[in-house]
């Protein structure tokens, strides 16, 4: 098989860039290393950027979104019982943020792709890049039947997520890998039941972090923060509410609507970044090179910030035959993600308790007073969560 730009993963950051590469007439092949229906099981993200809506616009497939998305302009942070709102329109200039989940974009987009005469090949194996250094890199896998395959191409996008093949393909000497592990993860869980709040809540307790968000104004998603050594099975629906209630403020627990769960998982929370993000004619995007807690809403977000610098570089080494722009990409990319992945971890050690010391605990406490309570403060909070700008390609 021969194409311009071989992409590993069909997650959102494999099927937007694929989309907006095939609708500018570049030609691409998607591989999958498991089933269509296993990417939509995977519930995840939930809030969109304007940067990311706008890509996904750009790229034609946001019929539904702009019909069922649900456009938020602020969001509420509960503070041991005190209810605060974060008003994100009068904050940053205008700016709204969208709910309409990960799996649902994720949906549109293979739709969208398989009405068009785009290859994606599902279940594959063995996946391996090879000569990336080179111009004439290819990419060799084993097919479901078992054949073994091989891509030609100019370049490769490795959207493989954070346990992916391609991120690895860098040799070791060449990547400086940044991480933070919290010793905390979020138990979320899906239910069919209206959302307890038309806007999205944050909040701390004595008990713990909760997180009150939504995918629809029937479907609700919450989460509370566990310690590492739960395991979701012993956190029956029943014990999840429970746990969920004892959180919330007074004033609004009555109004929790309860229900049987769709989903429950629990996602430990990191904070990881490898550079450089290109090596050769190979491209990390995504989560193949960035990991952020959930707290700031970043992860899907980034994706979708790092594609749309690969697909205008593309564009520049297709369209107006620079194919120096590539040089360009990493650089581009990480000054975003820095600036996300700080927001992501300041708004997580804002909102957990990670620490005993008392000291630490009062200046948390007052951050966390400054933060939702002054012109400044709410400046600060409302301008990342919805999204710095993006940077122009030259
Ligand atoms: P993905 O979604 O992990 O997709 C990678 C794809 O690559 C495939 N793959 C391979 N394919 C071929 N060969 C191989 N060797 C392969 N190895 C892997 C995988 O099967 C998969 O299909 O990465 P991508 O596309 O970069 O997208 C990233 C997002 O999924 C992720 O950042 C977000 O879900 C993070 N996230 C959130 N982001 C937000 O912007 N807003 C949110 O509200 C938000 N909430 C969340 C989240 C992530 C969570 N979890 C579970 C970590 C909430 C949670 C709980
Ligand atoms: C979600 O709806 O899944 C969600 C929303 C906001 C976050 C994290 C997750 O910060």
């Amino acid at each position: 098989m021969k194409t311009q730009v071989a992409i590993i993963g069909s997650g959102p950051s494999g099927l937007l860039l694929g989309q907006l590469l095939h609708n500018a007439g570049i030609d691409n092949i998607i591989i999958e290393r498991v089933t269509p229906e296993h990417v939509l099981g995977r519930i995840r993200a939930g809030l969109l950027e304007e940067g990311f809506v706008e890509m996904v616009r750009e790229a034609g497939v946001s019929e539904r979104m702009d019909k069922e998305g649900l456009v938020h302009d602020g969001f509420e942070v509960a503070i041991d019982g005190e209810i605060r709102r974060v008003d994100l329109k009068k904050h940053s200039g205008g700016k709204q943020v969208v709910v309409y989940g990960q799996t649902e974009i994720t949906k549109d987009f293979m739709d969208a792709r398989d009405a068009t005469d785009a290859q994606t090949i599902y279940e594959v194996s063995n996946v391996e890049i090879h000569d990336p250094k080179t111009d004439s890199p290819y990419v060799t896998f084993t097919n479901k039947d078992g054949t073994e395959e091989r891509i030609d191409c100019d370049y490769v996008a490795g959207c493989d997520g954070f346990h992916g093949v391609s991120r690895k393909t860098i040799p070791e000497h060449l990547r400086t890998e940044h991480e933070k592990i919290y010793n905390v993860g979020w138990l979320g869980m899906l239910s069919d039941t209206p959302p307890i709040s038309d806007e999205l809540i944050y909040g701390t307790s004595d008990k713990g972090f909760f997180l009150c968000s939504m995918r629809s104004e029937t479907r609700s998603r919450y989460y509370v923060d566990v310690s590492m050594d739960e395991k979701v099975e012993d956190w029956s629906d029943d014990r999840f509410w429970k746990e969920l209630k004892s959180r919330l403020p007074e004033s609004i627990r009555d109004n929790l609507v309860t229900g049987p769960s769709l989903e429950k998982s629990i996602a430990p929370l990191r904070s990881f970044i490898t550079e450089p993000m290109q090596y050769g004619r190979l491209f990390l995007v995504g989560d193949a090179a960035h990991i952020v807690p959930p707290t700031g809403a970043k992860g899907l977000n980034l994706a979708s910030s790092d594609v749309n610098y690969l697909y205008r570089i593309m564009l520049k080494v297709y369209k107006e035959n620079k194919p120096e722009a590539i040089e360009q990409y990493s650089k581009l990319c990480l000054k975003r993600i820095w600036k996300a992945e700080h927001f992501s971890w300041w708004m997580t050690n804002m909102l957990h308790k990670l620490s005993d010391n008392t000291f630490e605990l009062g200046v948390q406490k007052s951050e966390l007073d400054y933060f939702t309570s002054t012109e400044t403060g709410l400046k600060v909070v409302a301008e990342n969560y919805v999204g710095l700008p993006y940077d122009e390609v030259e």
